[in-house]
This record gives C-alpha cells, structure tokens and sequence, in this order.
C-alpha cells in the first residue's frame, strides 16, 4: 500500500501548476417542469352528492361512508360515529356550522353530526390526517367540517326572494318515514330561513331468521327472528336562521332545536329515550384589504335521557339470588334511569361534561 500512494505523488508532482490551477467551466442545465398540483387536503361531500345519499339513510355521519379513509361505528339508526384510519370519537375534531357540539353521555349516543339532518346539510368536508390550523386542534385522526347551507339574498334590483323546499320519503324495511320543509324570504340585504326535519324509524329487518329465539328479556315481550330490536328511532330538527349583509360585512344568527323522542341502541346495554337541544349560534364575517376576518360565539344546551327501550330492560344473572336491587337474578328489572344535562360554550373542543 504504501508503494501505491508515493507513485501518485510523484506523478501530481510533475504536473504543470498552471493546469492545477485552472477552474472547471460547465455549461449551465437548466430544467423546467410545469408547477405540480397539491393534492386536495380535504374530501368534500357537496350538496350534490348529499342529495344523492340521503335518499337511504336519515344517519347524516353515514353520507361520509364513501369518503376514503372513513368508516363508520354504527350505533343508533341516526348516530353511527365516523372513524378516520381507525381513530374516531373524541380523537376527530368535528364541528357543525363551526360549532365543537360534543356529546354529553358516555356512551356518546348523541355524537355532533346527529344534530343535522342530511336534508339540511350544505357540504361536508372531511380532513383525513393533516388538518389546517385554521380547523386543527383535537384532531389527531382529522377533522370533519358539516355546514348547513349559505344564507341566501335578493340578487341587486331583484327586492325581494322567496323560495321553499319540501320534502317527503319512505323507506319500506323498518317503515321509515320522514318530511322535510325549508323556506327562505331575503332581499338584498337580508334573509331568514327555517329548515325542518323528521325522520321515524321501527325496528328494521334483517335478511333472514339470524337468530333461534324470539324473547327480548323483557316480560311477555317478543320480536320476530328476522328483526334486529332496538334500531327504532324518531328524531326532529329545527333551525330558525337570519342574516344580515352590507358592503363587505355578514352576521349571521342561528337558532337550532332538537326534539328527538326516542333512539335505541342495538350495540349498547342502555338507549337514548330523550334527548334535548338547544342552540344559538352568531357569526360575523368581515372581507377586509388585508384579508377576511371571522368571529363565532355558540351557546349550547342539551337534555339527555338514558334508560331502556321496549327490546331491552333484562338482570343479567340467574339462580334465585336476589340482586343488588332487590330483584330476583333472572327476571326483569325495573328501568334504570340516567338524566344527563350538558351546556357547553367556546372553547368546548377540550372540555366534556359532567355526565350520569
Ligand atoms: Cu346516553
């Protein structure tokens, strides 16, 4: 080895120094390439879309189920809970109108999306993974984004604007049936709009005998093999919104009401028999110079009742051992009752309420 490296010296050595010297000249390369789209950060269900799916379900969670990356947890008939990747409930930020609406039981049996009717939703935007900041924030598995639709004006020298939408729809496996109403009166600068929903489910159907037995636990109380208890429903929606523009300025003020009698739970030892809300929503957007300015303030209130439904009310147990209620193992108990009640303002996303 070291014979090797003094015949190399010796030859750098007896090379002229101008030519050590000397600088490399390379003729400059130049690419060029037409600048790459991103790829779209969020999948977005338009109202197009919506209209399409809503014919068969009343589940507004459920018209996310063709969105890649996104599966669903059913629950009850209008609850089922997305998933992003295998991470759902509290680790996706979801928010409807731009509300954090959160829900209020353990068992999350009225998740964020159940207060929207799929009649009344303007577009649905699901972040899959990376979010913005500007929707980040509790969202480790990624955000959803439900709006209702833009409020709508007079176009200018048009005064005034009255328009409505009416719906009906029956669906024959579980009898559902449910109606839809919506109607706006705008002018140039204002509008009010009342949008409506109902949607009442029995029991549905499976395809065939899936079990051996028809009792239910409950005393005298039976179901057909082929019928899946607990995933009847009966939910209704309300929103009272006004909206006021001028120049580059809108406020916007949405009062939002569900009355939702009844949801079972076939996936869960306890269902929904009440559930109450209240909200009130104010928006202002401002479009400036320099850029767009928005501020929201949301109040909501919910009620919510847990007990069990006619498919359920069961002590689990059995031999003659009077349980810890004071009945006997193996017969049916009296229902065992949980009121909740949440009010939940900005900042919520972080915050769940005391519950039970
Ligand atoms: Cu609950």
């Amino acid at each position: 080895m070291s014979c090797k490296r003094t015949t190399l010296a010796a030859v750098l050595a007896a090379l002229p120094f101008s030519l050590l010297a000397a600088e490399p000249t390379l003729t400059p390369v130049v690419v060029t390439a037409s600048k790459e789209q991103a790829p779209p950060l969020a999948t977005t269900v338009d109202a197009a879309g919506v209209q399409a799916l809503r014919a068969a379900t009343s589940d507004t969670a459920s018209l996310l189920r063709d969105v890649p990356g996104v599966s669903l947890y059913g629950a009850g008939g209008v609850s089922s809970l997305p998933s992003i990747h295998g991470l759902a409930d509290d680790r996706l930020r979801i928010k409807v109108d731009g509300m954090d609406l959160i829900a209020s039981c353990p068992n999350h049996m009225n998740p964020a999306l159940s207060y929207l009717d799929p009649s009344n939703v303007g577009s649905l935007r699901v972040y899959a993974g990376i979010t913005p900041v500007s929707v980040g924030g509790d969202s480790i598995g990624g955000t959803i984004v439900a709006d209702t639709p833009a409020p709508t004006f007079a176009a200018p020298g048009q005064g005034s604007l009255f328009k409505g939408e009416a719906g009906a729809f029956y669906r024959s496996n579980g009898n559902v049936k449910g109606a839809n109403l919506s109607a706006t009166y705008a002018t140039e600068s204002f509008s009010m709009t009342y949008s409506g929903a109902t949607a009442e489910s029995d029991n549905y159907d499976a395809g065939g005998d899936f079990k051996n037995y028809g009792f239910t636990g409950r005393s005298g109380h039976t179901l057909p093999r082929d019928e899946v208890g607990s995933t009847a429903y009966e939910t209704r929606n309300h929103t009272l919104g006004f909206a006021f523009k001028g120049g580059n300025h809108l406020v916007e003020a949405k009062l939002g009401y569900q009355d939702l009698p009844y949801q079972l739970y076939p996936n869960q030892r306890m269902d929904m028999l009440d559930n109450e809300q209240k909200r009130l929503n104010l928006r202002y957007l401002g479009q400036f110079d320099w850029g767009m300015f928005e501020a929201r303030a949301y109040r909501e209130e919910v009620d919510h009742f847990m007990d069990f439904g006619d498919d359920k009310r069961y002590w689990y147990g059995g031999g003659g051992v009077r349980g810890s209620r004071g009945v006997r193992h193996g017969q049916p108990a009296a229902p065992r009752a949980c009121r909740c009640t949440a009010k939940a303002r900005p900042p919520a996303p972080r915050s769940r309420p005391a519950s039970t």
